[in-house]
This record gives C-alpha cells, structure tokens and sequence, in this order.
C-alpha cells in the first residue's frame, strides 16, 4: 500500500511526535486537533508540550512542509487516531473523543483508505465503537477500508526514541488490515512489529500497564510494612532484587500520569467479576498520598499551620505533566489537613492549585519553609546540594518520598532527614 498522505487526529503526547516522524521520512502529513490554541501555536512554530527533542523535530516538520496542522480531518490515505481515553468519576471510560475522531473521519473516508486506532481503549472498542461509525460513510470495513489497532507503548520523557526502537503492536480487524498498518509503521518504526488481531492488541496494551501498576502497588504496600517494621524499604528492595527471579519496582507518592493510573480501570469496567485484584492495586496506589500525609503528620508532630514546601508537582520525574498527579494529591490532602503550603514545579511554574502558593523560583520556594518535602524526583532537585540549601532555606528538615535524596548528606547539612518507607532514618 502507498502512503503519500496521512492524517492523524490529536496532537498530543502520541499524536505529534508521530506525526513529526513520518512528516520527516518525507510524508505529507495532516495533523488535526480540536484546539484552536494547539492549532495556533503549531502554526508560530512552538510545541505546547514538553519533550525533549520535539521542538526540534517539530520545527524540521513544518518548516519543510512535510506537515500541516488543521481542525478537521481532510482526505489522505491512511488515518491514525491518536486522542485522550480519560476516564469519569465513576473510573468509567470516557470514550466521547475517539467517537468524534470516528465521526470526522466519515465524511473523508475513501475507498482503499486505512484507519488506525492508537489510543487506549476498553477490549472491543475498535470492532464494536470505531468500526460501525467508520461504516456510516456508506463504505464496509474489510472490503472498502481497512482498520487496525495499534496502542502507543512510549514512555513521556524518551518518546521520540521509544517511537522509532519499541517493538509494535498491530492488531487488525482481518488480517490484510494488520498487513496494511504494518506497512504504515515501517515509515519509522525500527523495532519488531508483531501483527496479530484487533482486541488481542488492545487487551496487549491493557495488561502492560495493568501488570506495571499492581508491581507498583505491592512496592507501595512494602514501603508501609517497612515503615512499620523499622526496615528501610529501599535497602530491603536491593537486596531482594540481587534474587535472579525477583523485580520489585520502587515505591513513591502514588501512581499518576494519563496511562497506568487509568488503564486498569477499563478492564475493571469490561470484567468487574475478574478483576479484584487489579482493583485493589489501583485502589492501594490511589491511597498511597494518604500514606504520605500520614508520614508528615508523624515527624512533623502534625502538619496545621507547619510551612511545608513540596517540591515537583509532575506525575513523575522530568516530564511537565500533570495528570492524575500524585504529588498533586498529596498537595490537596496537606491543605486539607492545614497545613500551609508552597509548591514549585519547575516544569509549569505557573500551575495554581487553590489555597497554595505557587512559587517562581526555587529560592522563592525554600526561603520561609518548615519542611522541604520531595515529591517528584526531577534531576534538578536529585542534584540539590544539601550544604548549599541549608543557606537558603530556614527549614532543618526534610521528607524524601522518591529516594532522590541522600541520607547521610542532609544530615551532614544539619537537617532531621526521613524517607518513605524508610523507618531506619528516623525511628520513632
Ligand atoms: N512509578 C512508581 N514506581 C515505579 C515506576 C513508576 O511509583 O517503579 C510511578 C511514576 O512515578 C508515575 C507512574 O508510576 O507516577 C507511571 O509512570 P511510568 O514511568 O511507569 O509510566 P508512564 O505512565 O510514563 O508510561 C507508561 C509506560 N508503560 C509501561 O511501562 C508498561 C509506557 O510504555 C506506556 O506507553 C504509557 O504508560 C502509556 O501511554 O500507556
């Protein structure tokens, strides 16, 4: 098949990396999104996210021309749907953006076009959702248009080189549909591309992620027996990991981001009567800024009125987003608890949550505080020099959640240190 213009709907995360890749191997690509100001600030030539890199390859793209953005899909050879799965209060998937990527495609949809699904979505959803609104164009998949799933599996923060080097999922409908989506990913995709069927790579995508947070979830439950045990959970996690068979994965705050914090909650909704188990990890991560707040509560000898500075509002180290962000959680439950609050996110400075002062600078954020509290391991705090803080800041002491910091140098520097799951730090 000839791929000589694709359209891809959502410019986000997934999206515009995507396009900018296959707009650079000499494509024509449409890049279409719903926001006029993602719109907008792609046609001044700046990237609304943060990921290194994109700039550049984001530049390259639409200056050569090889790609152009628009509100609303036009006709091209294939189509890649690459828009938000969020989910409801009630952790029901919320699936209103592929059906209205779906919808926009129908009135472009050509014979001999092929459509690819690439967000994360509940088994079943691109032959029982995608497929009868593509056919409302008159035109029957499998004869007339091909169609495929293939999940996004890149991690934020190395996505460009995760897009080209990961092996790749393609699920068709038929088995020419996965052929065809193959020979759309070979454009860029270095890595192995594993073909197989549509819901078989939708249930791929769900259980790498769902298999990612319930290691997670048991880290999370081992730091709290460790802090009850008078164990240091990190030392303990080494050690156990030096087992040939053993992989336990590091605790923290809480499980944020947009993809394994929600995830599992699809096949929860798809099988509820098969799934306690996933349901309790998510509920144990979701639980675990509590955890947090319990910790600052003990050293702090409680936490009302205490100046607390929480450093790294992002779901996880080095990425600016902020998504189902535990550190953001746990900034809501010290405030609801009384404390008084400074944050700093060095990635969005600008981010406000009610009732908490956003501080510009790091110097802004550790002048007046009581406690400095680590919430996201972002290199430029793991490189915080201890002795140098200690000048800046009137705060003698500090709460570790990620384990960026070293013990023995902040204590050397004069402060009270603790760590989650770290009872041996500070035994009380
Ligand atoms: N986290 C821990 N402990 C760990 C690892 C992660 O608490 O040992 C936390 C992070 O701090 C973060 C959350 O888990 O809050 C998720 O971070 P992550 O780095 O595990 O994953 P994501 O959400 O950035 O990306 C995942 C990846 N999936 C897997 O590794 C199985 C990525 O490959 C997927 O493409 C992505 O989800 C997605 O889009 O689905």
């Amino acid at each position: 098949m000839k791929f000589n213009h694709i359209c891809i709907i959502g410019l986000g995360y997934i999206g515009l990396p995507t396009a900018c890749m296959l707009a650079n191997k000499v494509v024509k690509v449409t890049g279409v999104d719903s926001n006029p100001d993602v719109i907008k600030s792609l046609i001044d030539g700046q990237v609304h996210i943060h990921e290194p890199g994109l700039q550049e390859v984001a530049e390259k793209a639409l200056h050569t021309g090889g790609l152009h953005v628009s509100d609303r899909p036009v006709e091209a050879d294939a189509f890649i749907i690459a828009v938000p799965t969020p989910f409801y209060d009630d952790k029901k998937a919320d699936l209103s953006y592929v059906r209205s990527a779906a919808e926009a495609i129908v009135p472009v949809l050509c014979k001999g076009n092929l459509v690819v699904l690439e967000s994360t979505s509940p088994p079943l959803t691109t032959q029982n959702i995608v497929l009868p609104i593509l056919e409302r164009s008159g035109l029957k998949a499998g004869e007339d248009f091909q169609l495929a799933y293939s999940p996004e599996r890149v991690l934020p923060g190395q996505i460009l080189r995760e897009l080209v080097e990961n092996a790749r999922v393609i699920g068709g409908i038929d088995e020419a549909s996965a052929q065809a989506g193959k020979e759309l990913y070979r454009i860029f995709v270095k890595g192995e591309i594993i073909l197989t069927d549509a819901t078989t790579a939708e249930m791929v995508k769900l259980m790498e992620n769902t298999c990612r947070d319930v290691n997670i979830a048991i880290a999370n439950e081992f730091s709290r027996l460790a802090d009850r045990f008078g164990v240091d959970v990190w030392e303990a996690i080494q050690i156990a990991n030096r087992h040939p068979r053993v992989k336990i994965l590091n605790p923290g705050p809480g499980v944020g981001g947009h993809c394994i914090s929600v995830d599992p909650w699809f096949l929860v909704e798809a099988a509820p009567d098969l799934t306690p188990l996933i349901r309790t990890a998510r509920e144990v991560n979701d639980a675990q800024p509590e955890f947090v707040v319990t910790l600052l509560e003990r050293v702090l000898h409680g936490v009302k009125g205490k100046k607390i500075t929480a450093l790294g509002l992002a779901f996880k180290q080095d990425v600016d987003d902020l998504r189902e962000s535990p550190a953001v959680e746990v900034v809501h439950n010290l405030v609801k608890a009384g404390a008084v609050i400074t944050t700093y996110e060095p990635f969005k400075t600008g981010f406000q949550i009610e009732g908490v002062t956003a501080a510009k600078s790091l110097e802004e954020a550790l002048a007046e505080a009581d406690c400095l509290l680590l919430l996201v391991g972002h290199t430029q705090f793991r490189s915080l020099l201890p002795s140098t803080i200690a000048k800046t800041t009137k705060a003698r002491i500090a709460v570790d959640t990620v384990n960026g910091w070293k013990k023995d140098e902040w204590q050397a520097a004069g402060f009270d240190f603790y760590r989650l799951g770290d009872r041996k730090s500070k035994p009380e």
